[in-house]
């Protein structure tokens, strides 16, 4: 009898210690070339080096594996644990999650005003999701044009957009066209678009350098990428798997630093690459920016009358 449950115990042993460390799948929302994709994948290998035995991440792929639009619905749901993603993508969840483009403050300055905090309430309640570190931080936003304009007015042109940039780009007359990041290469080949929206980096990266010709400024809102976690998942974990994945959370914000370098980088070689700068005078330019942010935060507060006020006041400077 002892015999057996010994023996039972060493054949068991294996799989009680794998369910120790956690496998956790992750996907990108973002197409595996573009350079959130290479910024993460060291931190990736970091996390697995330093958490043998305490957990795992899969990276599973882009958008050939889980479509832009339905990552956000994926890991809510739990088909994956983790996703790299940015708010817009997942607004068929929540409208809140197109607001975290409105933060005026970094993320470790969100951390510590509760800001950080009040996005994960609203994150578990509304979505299932644990809202586990901000990727990008500091980062504008732009409107690449392959057709000239005068003024703020984007009458008769036709605009690849996400949520992002919809209230702010219709509010100037444009034509509104959606696309996953992965259809804005073609749609911009086949004049299917005159321009989009888009950071200040990372253009070069699907090649739309080739088809852009004008960048305005100045730019606007900061763009937010983040890991997201499925609820229940984290919640399985024990204790010492959550604390390592909270570490390793912020060491990736740590990385945010990488950003302001590379934004500067990449406004260069946009130059480089012969994309001019279309610039407003001050006033209409002042005008642009305020607007930007007027119309986004009226539109939030239109969505979420409970939720917006609140993140307007925790978010701003
Ligand atoms: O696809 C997009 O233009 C978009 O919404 C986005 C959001 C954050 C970072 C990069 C792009």
């Amino acid at each position: 009898m002892k015999k057996t449950v010994c023996f039972l115990l060493a054949a068991l042993a294996p799989a009680l210690a794998s369910a120790q460390e956690a496998n956790l799948k992750l996907v990108s929302a973002f197409p595996e070339t573009a350079t959130y994709v290479k910024h993460m994948m060291p931190w990736i290998e970091k996390f697995n080096a330093g958490g043998k035995g305490i957990a795992q991440i899969n990276f599973i792929g882009g958008p050939k594996a889980i479509p832009t639009f339905e990552v956000g619905t994926s890991v809510k749901n739990g088909v994956v644990e983790l996703a790299m993603n940015t708010g817009a993508f997942y607004t068929n969840l929540m409208p809140e999650a197109d607001f975290l483009k409105l933060t005026q403050i970094t993320v470790a300055q969100q951390r510590k005003n509760g800001a950080f905090a009040y996005i994960n309430k609203v994150w578990n309640q509304k979505a299932n999701l644990v809202y586990l570190a901000r990727m990008v931080d500091e980062t504008p936003f732009h409107l690449y044009l392959t057709k000239k304009i005068e003024k703020p007015d984007l009458a008769g042109l036709k605009i690849r957009i996400t949520p992002v940039y919809r209230d702010f780009f219709q509010s100037m007359g444009a034509t509104l066209i959606q696309t996953p990041p992965g259809e804005v290469y073609t749609a911009l080949e086949r004049g299917v678009v005159d321009g989009y929206g888009w950071p200040i980096h990372g253009i070069f990266d699907l090649n739309w350098h080739e088809k852009t010709k004008f960048r305005v400024d100045p730019g606007f809102y900061n763009a937010e990428v983040s890991i997201i976690m499925n609820l229940d998942a984290w919640k399985k974990l024990s204790p010492k798997q959550r604390g390592y994945l909270e570490k390793q959370a912020l060491a990736l914000e740590s990385m945010n630093t990488a950003w302001r370098k590379l934004n500067a980088e990449d406004t260069k070689r946009q130059a480089q690459a012969g994309i001019q700068t279309i610039k407003f005078d001050s006033a209409t330019a002042k005008a642009y920016h305020d607007k930007a942010y007027d119309i986004a935060w009226a539109s939030a507060t239109k969505q979420s009358p409970e939720h917006a006020p609140q993140m307007r006041k925790l978010f701003s400077k």
